[in-house]
């Protein structure tokens, strides 16, 4: 079969709260305290697995994390019982659930070796994140065990911060054809830290085996980040020869534009104005935390948060966009409300990788049935509600513990223990 692109969705944990955890995510601190629906949450989620099926997409996931990390609290000699309050939120996190943050991926058209190379991302700039990668290396690991098709990597090493493919985009003529790989690097954000170092951007390119004459690195804007977007994918998406950004994501954005010309002169990018939509409400809205795909029959959609419908300037603006002549022809709005609480829109959900499904690890594949065998795990087992000063409840825990474990027992993935 053709290499097609696999979006796998981080299946949302039973641990999911908000616990104001992001600095320079505005979601996060503003809904910090918050009750979270952890049930809610992570069928939301399936449901968007089963709209992208409808679609005619391939689909994949992730299993959540064992929370709270245990191992990690055993590091910092202590557990959740003695815990202070934020490293217990920190160990307690369902943050993998925002499955872009995984991973940098490098479809096998783009490698020196013709494989389709991933690399864990470190995630070191926030604490809860920062003890992600292990628990996803494993799974990577399991999924992409075929060597033959794939070459996994552990993260880059600290002090370099990664965040993965969120801080990536890929241009192509097609999903399966060689493309110019592109990674967005942060200096400053303002207030708000700059989460991806160019050092980690530039091992990940070399790790990948990638041509440096079809590679870019790409600064981030400052005032982006300062205005929320602490990932690029706040603020830009590309799939295939579109790139969809907003007029302010890049420091450098006519360099950034003649860059991608040069190395593909059919390049489409579509720019959207800040005197249409200010960078305060492509944040509000996560307009750009799409999933932009192609569809089988051929035109493009952006499969995007409901935030974006509620907003008039935002809404109006896309529905001429997609009313024109441009290579987006719908839009497509999915309820994620409870991971949109914590800055997760529907792209922070899913990683993309373009591969021969076949080559994977079929466990790790959805279709119908099995998303229903999910949907009910989870109605089964997540609990309905958590408060932050819950996270140290016992009980709580162990039905944290159980809800995965009956998840994992479901999807014959015991061995992720
Ligand atoms: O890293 N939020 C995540 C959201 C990640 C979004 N991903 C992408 N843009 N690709 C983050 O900031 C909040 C957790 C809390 O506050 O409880 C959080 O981790």
């Amino acid at each position: 079969m053709a290499l097609v692109e696999i979006n796998f969705d981080g299946i949302i944990g039973p641990s999911h709260n908000y616990a104001g955890l992001s600095l320079g995510n505005i979601a996060s601190s503003s809904n910090a305290g918050a009750a979270s629906q952890p049930r809610a949450a992570a069928l939301q989620g399936v449901e968007k697995m089963h709209a992208n099926l409808r679609l005619g997409l391939a689909q994949g996931f992730f299993m959540p994390l064992d929370r709270p990390n245990t191992a990690w609290l055993a590091g910092l000699a202590t557990d959740m019982e003695h815990a202070e309050p934020h490293i217990r939120a920190a160990a307690f996190s369902a943050s993998a659930m925002w499955a872009a943050n995984a991973a940098t991926v490098s479809p096998a058209p783009d490698t020196a070796d013709g494989r389709c190379h991933l690399s864990a991302a470190n995630l070191l700039t926030m604490a809860h994140r920062s003890h992600e990668w292990h628990g996803t290396l494993a799974q990577l690991k399991l999924a992409f065990s075929d060597e033959q098709h794939f070459a996994v990597h552990a993260a880059v090493p600290p002090p370099f911060g990664d965040e993965g493919a969120a801080n990536f985009m890929r241009l192509c003529p097609s999903h399966g054809e060689a493309g110019i790989e592109i990674f967005v690097y942060g200096k400053a954000g303002g207030p708000f830290p700059a989460r991806q170092h160019i050092e980690s951007s530039k091992a990940i390119a070399r790790a990948h085996r990638l041509d440096p004459a079809k590679t870019l690195f790409v600064q981030q804007s400052e005032i982006a980040i300062a205005a929320g977007a602490f990932h690029n994918d706040v603020v830009a998406v590309a799939n295939e020869r579109v790139l969809f950004t907003h007029e302010q994501a890049f420091e450098f954005p006519d360099q950034t534009y003649a860059d991608i010309k040069r190395l593909m002169p059919d390049a489409e990018i579509i720019i959207v104005p800040a005197d249409h939509i200010s960078l305060a409400d492509a944040i509000q809205s996560y307009l750009f935390n799409a999933q932009l795909v192609t569809l089988p029959t051929g035109g493009m959609a952006l499969i995007l948060p409901s935030e974006a419908e509620a907003n008039e300037r935002v809404w109006s603006w896309l529905s001429e966009m997609v009313a024109g002549n441009g290579p987006i022809r719908e839009l497509v709005p999915v309820d994620v409300r409870e991971s949109m609480a914590n800055g997760g829109g529907p792209a922070c959900l899913r990683l993309r990788v373009v591969a021969d499904p076949a080559t994977v690890d079929a466990r790790f594949i959805a279709n119908e049935s099995k998303l229903d065998q999910i949907a009910g795990v989870i109605a089964a087992h997540w609990p309905e509600t958590i408060t932050p000063d819950q996270l140290g409840d016992a009980r709580l825990i162990r039905q944290i513990q159980n809800a995965r474990a009956e998840l994992l027992q479901a999807c014959d993935l015991t061995e992720l223990k």
